[in-house]
This record gives C-alpha cells, structure tokens and sequence, in this order.
C-alpha cells in the first residue's frame, strides 16, 4: 500500500517538472587532438511563466565542466566563467561561438568531425536534461584564448 503511494507521488512530480526546457540545434566544436579544451553551442528556450537558469553541466568527455561568456577586455575577447545562464520566460538564450557557451575542459578524448558526445545539463527549475548525441563540428569562429 505505501509503496504504493510512493509511486503515484513520484508520477505526480514528474508531470509538473514536465519540459518547460527545450534544448535544439546543440553542436560541439571539434578540436585538434593536441587542445585539451572545447565548447558545446546550443539554443535554450524556455516556455514557462518564469526565469530558468543552466546552472551546470557536465559531460563524460570533460573533466571539467564550466558556463562561460565572451566579454571585450582592452580590445580583445576573452572568455570568463559565468555563476549561470538566464533563459527568459517565454523567451530562448542563444549560446553560440563568440557569446555565451559549455566549456569543455581537459578533454580526454579527441573531438572528431562527425562523432557525437553526451552533454547534461542542471537547470534551476529541478529540469535535467541529457543530449545523447551532440553532434561534433567544424567551427573557425570564436577561436580565442583564455
Ligand atoms: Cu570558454
């Protein structure tokens, strides 16, 4: 009978977490076999009544994981880690070579054109999402040093 309960309560909070986070068009960046960094790039959109932030992601191809934004400093872009990533409500966020993107740090396998990597991603509002098979890219753009 409790176990029972259990059940229905665990149906009950996972119809009202139900996707209000939809990740599309999430690409990686393919790198040299001898850089030990990358980026993942995707659009965010959120479809509730509130502000969702990514908090974190991780991936089995990084050991490290970071949420980064590209500012001017002295007429240069630079990368810096950010604490998180808005996504308006009813609104999306663009993350994308030269703004807001997943670093990949201390790659430990080789990002090749063509393969896929696993990416999931903490947001705010308890969603997790997991991208299976994100695609590996040629990208030339927003190629800048820490
Ligand atoms: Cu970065």
């Amino acid at each position: 009978m409790l176990k029972r309960i259990f059940v229905a309560l665990f149906v009950c909070a996972t119809a009202v977490l139900a996707a209000h986070i939809e990740v599309s068009d999430a690409y990686v960046r393919a790198v040299p076999p001898n850089l030990k960094n990358s980026a993942a790039f995707m659009e965010i959109s959120n479809t509730s009544q509130e502000e969702v932030f990514l908090l974190r992601a991780t991936s089995p191809v990084a050991s490290t994981v970071e949420l980064h934004e590209h500012v001017a400093h002295q007429g240069m872009m630079k990368m810096r880690p950010v604490e998180k990533i808005a996504i308006a409500p009813h609104s999306r966020t663009s993350l994308q070579p030269s703004g807001l993107h997943v670093m990949l740090i201390g790659l430990n396998t080789p990002l090749h054109v063509g393969e896929t990597v696993t990416l999931e991603l903490h947001f705010s509002n308890g969603e997790e999402i997991t991208l299976k098979e994100v695609p590996i890219k040629s990208v030339m753009m927003g190629m800048h040093k820490h």
